[in-house]
C-alpha cells in the first residue's frame, strides 16, 4: 500500500526520533509496507559495524497494522545540523518513539536531551522510549535511562521498552505501545 492509496483522515502520523545509529531507519524498514522512502548516504568515515549508511534528511513509510489501522511513519534525521527539520516533520504527529542505542555509553544524556527537545517542539506528543542493541555486550544501564525519563517530568508516565529494530514483530509491538498512549 502506498501513501496515495491511504485516506489521510484515518491515517495516524507517528515519528521516530533519536540519535544517529540508534535504529530508526532499520525499524521503519522492518515494518514498512513496500519500499520506504529513504535518503541514505554512505557514512563519511566508512562503516561502523554493519552500518554503512546514514540518513541525511528523513525516512518515510506507510504501515498497515493487521487490525487495518493505517499509519504514516517518519524518521527524523539524528544529526544536530538537521534539527531545523524536526518541528516541520512533527507537525500533525500524534506520537513519537524515541529510539535510543542501548550500546551507547551516552544513552542517558541522549534520552534527556531528546525528551527535552521533543517537549519544546510539542508538549502534547505521546512518547515511548525504545532501546535497541541491548544484545551487544557492554554498557546498557536501564537505571540511568529511567532517571533521565523521570527527570524530564512528563505529565503521563513514558513507557520504556527494549526492542530489536531488525525484528518486525518487536518493532510493531513498540508502535502498538505508542498507540495505546494516544487519547
Ligand atoms: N545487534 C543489534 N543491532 C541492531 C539492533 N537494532 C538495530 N540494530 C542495527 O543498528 C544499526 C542502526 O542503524 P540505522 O537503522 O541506520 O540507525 P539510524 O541512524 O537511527 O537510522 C543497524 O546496523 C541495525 O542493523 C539490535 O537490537 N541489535
Ligand atoms: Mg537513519
Amino acid at each position: 500500500m502506498y501513501a496515495n492509496e491511504l485516506n489521510s483522515e484515518q491515517t495516524i502520523k507517528l515519528v521516530l526520533a533519536g540519535p544517529v545509529g540508534a535504529g530508526k531507519t532499520t525499524a521503519i524498514r522492518s515494518i514498512a509496507d513496500g519500499e520506504p522512502v529513504s535518503t541514505e548516504m554512505p557514512l563519511p568515515d566508512g562503516p561502523i559495524g554493519d552500518k554503512t549508511t546514514t540518513t541525511v534528511a528523513l525516512d518515510f513509510a506507510t504501515v498497515l497494522l493487521d487490525d487495518g489501522q493505517p499509519l504514516f511513519v517518519y524518521g527524523l534525521p539524528g544529526q544536530e545540523h538537521f534539527a531545523f527539520l524536526r518541528p516541520m516533520m512533527l507537525d500533525g504527529a500524534l506520537g513519537v518513539i524515541l529510539v535510543l542505542d542501548g550500546a551507547s555509553a551516552d544513552i542517558a544524556a541522549q534520552c534527556r536531551q531528546w525528551l527535552l527537545s521533543l517537549r519544546e517542539i510539542d508538549p502534547a506528543l505521546a512518547v515511548v522510549v525504545g532501546i535497541t542493541r541491548t544484545d551487544i555486550a557492554g554498557s546498557f544501564d536501564l537505571g540511568s535511562v529511567r532517571a533521565a525519563v523521570r527527570a524530564c517530568g512528563a505529565a503521563v508516565p513514558i513507557p520504556i521498552l527494549t526492542f530489536d529494530a531488525r525484528d518486525p514483530l518487536q518493532t510493531t509491538q513498540l508502535v502498538r505501545t505508542l498507540l495505546l498512549q494516544l487519547d
